[in-house]
C-alpha cells in the first residue's frame, strides 16, 4: 500500500484498518453465504466467486485495452483515417459479450440446480409469515406441534420449505442452508434447505415489512434423525424464539 499511496496523509492512514475490517466484515458470522453448510449453499458460494472472477477477469480486460487506448497513435502520415475500429468491435463488443455470455451460461445452469424437485426422502416443511414471525408446522410427522421462530430440520436430508405470508411481503432466508425466497400472501414457494450437519442456523426476513422487519428472524435447528424425531415429538419444542 505504501508503495502504491506514497503520499498518503498520515491524518487518513487510521482508515485503511477500518477500510479492509469493512470489506471483509460480509465474508463471516453466521449469516455468511460464504461459509456454506450444505450443498444449495454452497452452490450460490461457488456461484458468488466464479461471477467474482469474471468480473476482474472483466475488468482488468478493459483497463488493459483502455491504457492501450492512450497510447496508440494514429497511423503517420494519415491524421483523419479513424483509429481503431477493429479495436472498438472486439475490446467493446465480442469481449464483453463472450465473458458475459460465459456468466449468464453458467449462473442459468447453477440456478437450474437450486431449484426443488420431487425426490425421494425430502421433507416437507411450512412456513407462515406474519409481521413479525415465523410460524413453522411439520406436515410429515403427524402429532408434531407446531413451532415459532424455531425450524427444526433432519441434517443430511433435503427439506422443501413451503414458504407463504398471512399479511405482507416478506422473504425467508437461512444463508448458510440456502438461497432466498419471498412469502407472498395468498400465494406458497417452495424452497430446498439442506444442512450437512446437525448444528444452529440463523435465518432473517430478507424483505423489508414494516417496523418489527429488523428482529424478524429465526433459528435452524439441524438434529440427527433420531433427534429430530424426539425434538418434534416434545412439545416443550413449540418455544418462542422471537428476534434470534
Ligand atoms: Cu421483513
Amino acid at each position: 500500500m505504501k508503495a502504491l499511496f506514497p503520499s498518503l496523509n498520515p491524518a487518513f492512514r487510521p482508515f485503511k484498518g477500518l477500510a479492509a475490517v469493512t470489506a471483509l466484515a460480509g465474508c463471516g458470522g453466521p449469516f455468511s453465504t460464504l461459509d456454506p453448510a450444505g450443498p444449495a449453499a454452497q452452490s450460490i458460494a461457488t456461484l458468488w466467486w466464479v461471477m467474482l472472477a469474471g468480473s476482474v477477469v472483466l475488468f482488468g480486460l478493459v483497463m488493459v485495452l483502455f491504457g492501450f487506448a492512450f497510447l496508440r497513435r494514429h497511423p503517420a502520415g494519415d491524421p483523419d483515417r479513424p483509429v481503431g475500429q477493429s479495436f472498438v468491435l472486439w475490446g467493446g463488443l465480442v469481449m464483453p459479450v463472450a465473458v458475459l455470455s460465459a456468466l449468464l451460461g453458467y449462473g442459468l445452469f447453477m440456478g437450474e440446480r437450486l431449484v426443488p424437485r420431487p425426490g425421494e426422502g425430502v421433507l416437507r416443511v411450512e412456513a407462515h409469515a406474519r409481521q413479525w414471525q415465523w410460524d413453522f408446522a411439520y406436515p410429515d410427522a403427524a402429532g408434531a406441534p407446531g413451532t415459532t421462530d424455531i425450524l427444526h430440520i433432519p441434517a443430511g436430508r433435503p427439506v422443501d420449505i413451503h414458504v407463504t405470508s398471512a399479511d405482507v411481503i416478506h422473504s425467508f432466508w437461512a444463508p448458510r442452508l440456502g438461497g432466498k425466497i419471498d412469502a407472498i400472501p395468498g400465494h406458497t414457494n417452495v424452497i430446498r434447505l439442506f444442512a450437512d450437519r446437525p448444528g444452529i442456523y440463523h435465518g432473517k426476513c430478507s424483505e423489508f415489512c414494516g417496523t418489527g422487519h429488523a428482529v424478524m428472524g429465526f433459528t435452524v435447528e439441524a438434529h440427527d434423525a433420531a433427534a429430530y424425531s424426539a425434538r418434534l415429538a416434545d412439545p416443550r419444542d413449540s418455544s418462542t424464539g422471537h428476534g434470534q
